[in-house]
């Protein structure tokens, strides 16, 4: 639902954005009624869970369970009509996500993961790149709004261009992360991303066989990397902390 409310307003011309945090920092009308649609939906079958929404904030639950809430990843591309855009939501229990699902209503594709049970798109079982080279390798990345991250970023993107096949960036890291699960990227690496970007996406690459890490142990703020387990170690080294 939350997706098809993207689709038609993505259809229906360039939807007007106002800046967050910085110039490239976006907000649309359509972020806001993303996370209504979902939130109703939560509220109705899952009342008594918590949710943490990017643009609603904190809303305490008395279950356990709190989800995760990006109700549209991408928000840049949505504004040009670049299709590349998601609605991300992960459930977490003590801190640890359980359930991820990633909606891509553009291809009309959903990826989904539960803890142990491996991850699927539209149903099909997803297998994450065994690929063992880095030159062989096809890597996504994705850029800050804010301008001095940006400026680390590329200086590292020029250093990861110089030893993998080639180097992408959608502007979806929930994106990203489903299709290095999906085997259509060997790898991903951000900086500067925040819980709801990478929340589903994360668990939908680890569950599909990929090696997921961060900075220091899992993902974390300053550092998400999903790939082929083979070339985690030297794409490690080449994008985390110096
Ligand atoms: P968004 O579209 O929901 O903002 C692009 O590099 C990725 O980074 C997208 O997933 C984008 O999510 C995210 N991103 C960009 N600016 C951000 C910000 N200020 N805070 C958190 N995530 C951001
Ligand atoms: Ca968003």
């Amino acid at each position: 639902m939350a997706g098809d409310l993207l689709l038609r307003g993505a259809a229906a011309g360039r939807p007007a954005a106002r800046t967050k945090s910085s110039p490239a920092d976006l907000v649309t009308d359509h972020d806001r009624r993303s996370e209504e649609c979902v939130v109703e939906l939560l509220r109705t079958y899952r009342p008594d869970d918590g949710i943490l929404g990017e643009e609603g904030g904190e809303r305490p639950g008395r279950s356990g369970v709190r989800w995760v809430v990006d109700p549209l990843d991408g928000t840049a591309n949505f504004v040009a009509g670049y299709p590349a855009f998601a609605v991300s939501l992960a459930a977490e229990r003590a801190g640890v996500v359980t359930v991820g699902v990633v909606h891509d209503p553009c291809r009309g594709e959903t990826f989904a993961a539960i803890r142990g049970r491996g991850a699927t798109c539209d149903g099909r079982a997803l297998a994450a790149s065994r690929v063992d080279r880095l030159a062989q390798a096809l890597i996504s990345t994705g850029f800050s709004s804010d301008a001095e991250v940006r400026d680390r970023q590329a200086a590292c993107a020029a250093r990861v261009v110089r030893r993998v096949r080639d180097l992408r960036s959608s502007g979806s890291a929930a994106l990203d992360l489903c299709w290095v699960a999906a085997g259509r990227l060997d790898g991903y690496y951000e900086a500067d991303l925040r819980p709801w970007d990478r929340a589903a996406g994360v668990l939908i690459a680890q569950e599909a066989g990929a090696w997921v890490g961060g900075a220091a142990g899992p993902p974390d703020d300053a550092l998400t990397l999903a790939c082929a387990p083979a070339v985690a170690e030297e794409l490690r080294a080449l994008v985390g902390p110096e």
